[in-house]
């Protein structure tokens, strides 16, 4: 039978709903600790990859910043970071208002080297023509691989500007600096200012960034490219999901007229075996949303 939960693998515990809470105050939150031996293990895996990477060539990307993407055929610690069922329960409470199903949208390792200049603050749902005052269309991640602190290059985020009008700057002293151990994670919205620090130390600052998104939505790195499904086929079947061989909402992303994670059956040849009672339940417990609240002014902060 095909079924239409947002994400099979998710629980979600009612410890979560403070950080919830947390979040859409401050706009990020960190939880220390949270994954050591993953991120660990992460970094060791994907060092070879990372030392062979090019350096950026514009000023946003950094010209001492290493970046990587395609991370889970690089990396099975990454794969799990990703499915981190914490995170994977706060992604649920936040991006499940917009949608009936979230996914992955971005996976990237971001590794500043000595001399790494501050990046330029920024919004990530930028990505979309949509105010960030309206809707939450993102959830990224940032896992820290290495410590991350105010010398080597450790994100920095201006709390609670995720309500803010476009036209506020960030002064020095609204900013924050994300200090936190190896295999801990920062957590922000989609509408949140942040961007990565100076690294005036000698060791390299490793951050692996995830961000989830909502289903309806096109992913910032295209997963399907990324990952095809040769690649994919290697994956536990809630990554794949999560990746986007899944509805990312009522019909959204069939094949066949069907839930696109059957290709992965080895005698799948269709025809279409929807269940449509499913997906007409997931599409009536979410509110139609207007374009005026997609495009919403908000209240100054
Ligand atoms: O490296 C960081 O800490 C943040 C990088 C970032 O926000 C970006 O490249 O979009």
């Amino acid at each position: 039978m095909t079924t239409f939960e947002p994400r099979m693998n998710t629980v979600i515990d009612p410890s979560i709903e403070p950080l919830k809470d947390a979040l859409l105050t401050d706009g990020y939150l960190i939880i220390e600790d949270l994954a050591v031996d993953l991120a660990r293990q992460a970094r060791a895996e994907l060092l070879p990859d990372i030392e062979q990477a090019p350096f950026g060539h514009d000023e946003f990307l950094g010209a001492k910043t290493k970046r990587l993407g395609a991370i889970f055929q690089r990396s099975t610690a990454a794969q799990a970071l990703a499915m981190h069922p914490t995170v994977l329960a706060l992604a649920k409470l936040i991006l499940l208002e917009y949608a009936t199903n979230y996914q992955l949208n971005f996976s990237g390792v971001m590794h500043l080297e000595h001399g790494a200049k501050a990046q330029v603050l920024h919004r990530d749902g930028d990505i979309y023509p949509l105010s960030h005052l309206g809707i939450t269309t993102l959830m990224p991640t940032m896992w820290a691989l290495t410590d991350f602190n105010a010398d080597n290059g450790g994100t920095r985020v201006v709390p609670g500007s995720h309500r803010w009008q476009d036209d506020r700057q960030a002064t020095s002293s609204e900013m924050i600096t994300a200090s936190m151990r190896q295999g801990s994670v920062l957590i922000y919205l989609g509408g949140t200012l942040h961007g990565g620090g100076a690294n005036i130390t000698q060791a390299p600052r490793t951050g692996l960034a995830l961000q989830y998104s909502l289903g309806w939505l096109r992913q910032e790195e295209n997963q399907y490219l990324a990952n095809p499904p040769h690649v994919a086929k290697s994956f536990p079947e809630p990554l794949r999901r999560l990746i986007g061989y899944h509805y990312g909402g009522s019909y959204l992303g069939f094949v066949n007229g069907d839930d696109p994670h059957r290709i992965f059956e080895p005698d799948y040849k269709g025809p279409a075996q929807r269940s449509t009672g499913e997906i007409d339940a997931a599409k009536a417990r979410l509110p139609r949303l207007s374009v005026s609240k997609l495009s919403s002014k908000g209240k100054p902060f």
